[in-house]
């Protein structure tokens, strides 16, 4: 039994508002471009859901392993993907992590940590399991965290994960990022069990319900399952309750959900609560706002970066995508 976390300090909860706001800030510049026509393409905001990976990612180190989904902006920045990187790679540069090949929906930099960025729902997990089995053939500590959607957790792929992950006790925690919609589909008309993490007992694996948006929860709940894992105890399924704010895709009306349920999520947003906290805490509001500054600073430096850089040139189009060199 590994012993459970404690309760984040103000040092710690500062580097979770740290990280939440630069995830924060890169999605507003980013979808302000889109909106302005100066980038188009493939792009799905994580805004509301940064506090998850920004707890998460206190306990791991560069050199554990990240999966995650084509809505995932928040999971990468949280691993500690460089802002320049990520935001070149979104917009197909040959400076971005992928040289642009990537693309916001197969984003990697396994020098970071971020092992998959996957498009088709669900089929992350057995993915972390692999990486999972090749930490523990290697004889290292590495862990790797997969996040995935509500949605996610009906399709076979989540169910084969979490039967192997536990049969083989791999060193994975599977990180249901539950907003309560998937796609235009509520929960509970596509999901028979109330809470997601009910479906881990069918695995004997614990599963855990969490409040994603609270920082003192979702880290001790986060240390729990990757202090668990290094130490060979095994897979957790853990769910992060949280809400995206603006729903599935750029542009969604979100006449699917109640007006008010929406308009409850935006009144609860997690950064101006955990800002309040930190004031509380004696954290002087001009060190907040320098941090807000530092942040915002940080991410018009990857903007501008990523935007003047060059496209890749039309020899790179089969470098790193063959095993064998092909010719043109
Ligand atoms: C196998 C597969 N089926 C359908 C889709 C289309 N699709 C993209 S996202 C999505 C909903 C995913 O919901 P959830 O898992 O809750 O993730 P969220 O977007 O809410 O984070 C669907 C159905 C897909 N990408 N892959
Ligand atoms: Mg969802």
């Amino acid at each position: 039994m590994t012993p459970p976390t404690p309760e984040p300090d103000r040092e710690t909860l500062l580097e979770i508002y740290r990280t939440a706001t630069r995830i924060k800030l890169f999605d507003e510049k980013y979808r302000s471009l889109m909106a302005s026509g100066h980038i188009v393409g493939m792009y799905y905001s994580p805004r509301g859901q940064e506090i998850v990976p920004s707890a998460i990612a206190r306990h791991l180190r560069r050199d554990d392993y990240l999966v995650t989904t084509y809505r995932g902006l928040h999971d990468q920045v949280a691993k500690g993907v460089p802002l320049r990187e990520l935001w070149a790679e979104y917009v197909g540069k040959a400076a971005g992590s992928c040289r642009g090949k990537g693309g916001p929906m197969h984003v990697t930099a396994p020098e970071h940590g971020l092992m998959v960025t996957t498009g088709v729902v669900g089929s992350g997990l057995p993915i972390a399991n692999g990486l999972g089995l090749s930490a523990r053939l290697r004889g290292t500590d590495q862990v790797t965290v997969v996040n995935f959607g509500d949605g996610a957790s009906n399709i076979g792929a989540f169910h084969e994960a979490l039967n192997l992950a536990s049969l083989w006790q791999l060193p994975v925690i599977f990180v249901c990022q539950n907003n309560r919609y998937a796609e235009y589909t509520p929960l509970r008309e596509g999901t028979t069990v109330a809470r997601v993490a009910e479906r881990a007992a069918s695995y004997s694996m614990p599963g855990y319900t969490v409040d994603g948006n609270d920082p003192v929860e979702m880290y001790r709940a986060a240390g729990d399952a990757v202090a668990r894992a290094r130490a060979g105890g095994g897979p957790t399924l853990l769910e992060a309750m949280t809400f995206r704010f603006c729903g599935h895709i750029i542009g969604d009306q979100q006449v699917y959900m109640p007006k008010e349920e929406l308009a409850a999520a935006i009144e609860a947003d997690p950064l101006p609560r955990l800002r309040a906290d930190l004031s509380s805490r004696g954290v002087a509001a001009e060190d907040l706002d320098e941090l807000d500054r530092a942040a915002a600073a940080e991410v018009q430096d990857a903007c501008d970066f990523a935007m003047a850089a060059p496209l890749p040139s039309p020899d790179e189009l089969t470098t790193d995508v063959y095993a064998k060199a092909v010719a043109a």
